[in-house]
C-alpha cells in the first residue's frame, strides 16, 4: 500500500475549471484517486497583476517515489502545453506536490512539504476541506491549524 501525497492544482489561462479537470484525470494515472476538493476562486499570490486562479487539492494513494510524482506533474503541465511563462505568472495549469505521506525532500528541484504552502490559503483551504488532520512533518501541525493560524490578506473563494 503507497503513501497519500496531496498535490495543489492551480491554472489562471484559458477555460480554468477544465484544466483543473483534465490535469485531476491525468493525475489519476499516478495512483488511487481518494479525494478532489472543491475548486475556489483565488486570489493571485506574489504576482498581484495577473488573472484570479482557480485552485484545487486533490489527495493521492501512490507507490511512486515523491521524484516520480513530481516528473508525473510536469509531464502532465507540458502535454497541457504549458510554457514559456514568467516566474509565478499566468499559467493554464500548474501542479505542486505539497506533501507526500510525513516524507521531508530538501533538493534543489524538490522541496516537500512545499516551502510555502502553509502561508497560502489557496492551497490550505482545499486542503483542510478533504484532508483536515493532514500534518505537515516539519512544522508538526495539521492543516487545520495552519489555516486557523493564516491572517487576512488572500481573497478565497469556494465556488
Ligand atoms: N501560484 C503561484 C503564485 N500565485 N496565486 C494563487 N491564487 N494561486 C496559485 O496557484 C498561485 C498563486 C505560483 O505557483
Ligand atoms: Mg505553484
Ligand atoms: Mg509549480
Amino acid at each position: 500500500m503507497g503513501e497519500t501525497a496531496y498535490l495543489s492544482l492551480g491554472s489562471n489561462l484559458g477555460d480554468r475549471a477544465a484544466n483543473l479537470r483534465a490535469a485531476v484525470a491525468q493525475l489519476a494515472l499516478a495512483g488511487r484517486l481518494l479525494a478532489v476538493s472543491a475548486f475556489y476562486e483565488t486570489q493571485p499570490v506574489d504576482v498581484p497583476d495577473q488573472p484570479w486562479f482557480l485552485n484545487c487539492v486533490v489527495a493521492i494513494e501512490t507507490d511512486k517515489t515523491p521524484r516520480e510524482l513530481l516528473q508525473l506533474a510536469l509531464q502532465v503541465e507540458a502535454a497541457m502545453g504549458r510554457l514559456r511563462m514568467r516566474k509565478k505568472g499566468a499559467r493554464n495549469i500548474d501542479i505542486d506536490v505539497v506533501l507526500f505521506g510525513d516524507r521531508v525532500v530538501d533538493e534543489p528541484s524538490l522541496k516537500i512539504p512545499h516551502p510555502t504552502m502553509h502561508q497560502r490559503r489557496f492551497v490550505l483551504e482545499p486542503l483542510v476541506e478533504i484532508a483536515p488532520e493532514a500534518s505537515h512533518p516539519e512544522l508538526g501541525k495539521t492543516a487545520r491549524q495552519l489555516l486557523a493560524e493564516l491572517t487576512g490578506g488572500q481573497t478565497v473563494r469556494r465556488l
